[in-house]
């Protein structure tokens, strides 16, 4: 009999262009993959239903594909460092390979895991498969040191070689039945549904799980928009984006495919303006990375703001106006229409995550960990890293070394929303408004109250002058 590996998959939901699976085929034809419910994620007050049902749907075709090619993927539930070595030991693994992750938690995870299997003898193998380059490889030339700042990171990421797609598993070795009875007894069970797990969501997701649906979703956006993407990527109302985000976020696609396909799409560009699309498409995912490498080196980024001047900021945090940026009931339509967005479908346009998260730091003078938090609660792909990200960025208070970011509503909505269609999708009961209202957000008293629209909560200009006040004495 083959010597059997475990291919413990968290955030890399796939079989195709898998580093670490295709490495553990190199070693053993036997080899059986793993899923842990882990009620340290389950269990946090910050996740969304749309996010558990997505990764639920990602892990019902995986087990799919796991069965096709001849093996299985189990379902264990409990904290890994006990449920892992426990599976592991009684099915008699030689070892347990998975990919790293960045974030804080699952360097803490990995690490109790990796031990407690190391005191039972079983050998344990990582990779690094979600980014195009690991920490560590994308370093300053002047101290060999990771890069605070995204432009010079850029540069030096974009230059670099990047791997090609990985190796293609075509079958793998299973448990036999005597073996599966044996797993169950060490607590394999069925795939649950999210709402089992206490996750009720029943809106279709932008992309559906799983990875036949990204795989679909990347060739349709490599035929058409990328070549937009440029232009078209900051009208919340276009599908000028991919929508890729949570499949990248659960490695529903390998990154490396994705990289492909924007080589390939680079080769059939015939004007600049083509080419321009795809290689802006590519900083995003530039960007991705960036976040990423920040959280690895500078895992105090998850805790709060970087930079001093923020680290004890008065904001005013009041739970009222909280709760009406929440609901879309600010009063600004923009923001409105960008709230209701994501709580009605579990994703927001780029554009208007930024909108939002000004809003809530600057004009609402409210914790951006309070924002960033009721994202993470909300949003399909939702990820520490970019989210962190967006919001220290937006807050000012990460590594960016611009000056202070504020975003009026108005003139967002006048430059990416001009004909209010966006608005109008989403803030249904102001739809028939003049387009210059909804637009301005100048909406009269008498106006607002037939069409049962609420009062800005704020005014955008006395709150501006509010928080630079603030800034400049916390600054001194
Ligand atoms: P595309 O425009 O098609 O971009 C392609 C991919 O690049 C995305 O799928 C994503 O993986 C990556 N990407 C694009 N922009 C960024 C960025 N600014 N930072 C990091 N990665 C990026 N993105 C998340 O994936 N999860 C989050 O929780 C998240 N929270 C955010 C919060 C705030 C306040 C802000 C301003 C941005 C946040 N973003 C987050 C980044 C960005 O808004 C989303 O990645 C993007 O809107 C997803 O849509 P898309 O897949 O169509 O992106
Ligand atoms: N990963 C797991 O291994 N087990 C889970 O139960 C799990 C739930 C989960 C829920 C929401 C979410 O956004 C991600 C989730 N993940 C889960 C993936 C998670 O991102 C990775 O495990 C990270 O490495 C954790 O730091």
């Amino acid at each position: 009999m083959s010597d059997l590996i475990l291919f413990w998959h968290r955030r890399d939901l796939r079989i195709s262009d898998h580093l670490g699976l295709a490495a553990a085929t190199e070693r053993t034809s036997k080899v059986v993959g793993l899923f842990c419910l882990d009620p340290g994620i389950l269990d946090r007050d910050d996740v969304a239903p749309a996010r558990v049902t997505y990764m639920i749907g990602c892990l019902a075709e995986l087990q799919q594909s796991y069965q096709q090619l001849g093996s299985q993927l189990l379902i264990i539930q409990g904290e890994p460092h006990k449920a892992i070595p426990q599976l592991a030991e009684v099915l008699k693994a030689k070892a347990v390979f998975w990919n790293l992750d960045v974030e804080p938690y699952a360097k803490n995870r990995d690490r109790s895991v990796k031990d407690a299997l190391a005191e039972k003898g079983i050998e344990t193998k990582n990779f690094w498969d979600q980014l195009l380059h690991a920490p560590g490889q994308i370093l300053t030339q002047s101290s060999d040191s990771p890069y605070k700042v995204y432009t010079p990171f850029w540069r030096s990421w974009s230059k670099q070689d990047k791997a090609g797609v990985a190796k293609e598993i075509k079958q793998l070795e299973g448990l036999s039945q005597a073996e599966i009875k044996l797993a169950e007894t060490a607590g394999a069970i069925a795939l649950p549904s999210a709402k089992d797990l206490g996750y009720e969501w029943d809106t279709p997701l932008l992309v559906p799980p799983g990875e036949t649906a990204a795989q679909e979703r990347l060739e349709e956006f490599c035929d058409r928009a990328i070549y937009c993407y440029d232009e078209e990527r900051n009208f919340p109302y276009v599908d000028g984006t991919s929508q890729l985000s949570a499949a990248l976020k659960f490695g529903a696609i390998g990154i490396r495919t994705v990289w492909q396909a924007t080589l390939a799409v680079l080769e059939n560009c015939r004007s600049d303006e083509a080419k321009s699309g795809v290689v802006t498409w590519q900083k995003e995912l530039a960007w991705r990375e960036f976040y990423q490498h920040c959280m690895f080196f500078f895992p105090e980024l998850s805790e709060g703001a970087y930079r001093a001047e923020f680290q004890d900021f008065p904001w005013e945090n009041d739970e009222a106006k909280f709760q009406a940026w929440c609901e879309g009931k600010t009063g600004y339509p923009i923001v409105d229409a960008s709230m209701r967005q994501l709580n009605e479908i579990g994703w927001m346009h780029n554009r208007c995550r930024m909108i939002v998260a000004s809003f809530l730091t600057k004009d609402l003078i409210i914790d951006w960990r309070w924002g960033e938090k009721y994202f993470m609660q909300k949003l399909y792909d939702g990820d520490l890293s970019a989210n962190n990200g967006g919001w220290q960025w937006s807050a000012s208070s990460g590594m960016d070394p611009k000056p202070l970011r504020i975003f009026n509503p108005a003139s967002q909505a006048a430059k990416f929303d001009p004909d209010g269609e966006y608005i109008r999708q989403w803030v249904s009961e102001i739809s028939s408004m003049d387009t210059e209202y909804l637009v301005t957000g100048k909406i009269p008293d008498l106006e607002r109250a037939s069409y049962d629209y609420p009062q800005p909560i704020v005014d955008h200009k006395v709150q501006q002058r509010k928080f630079k006040l603030l800034y400049q004495q916390q600054k001194n």
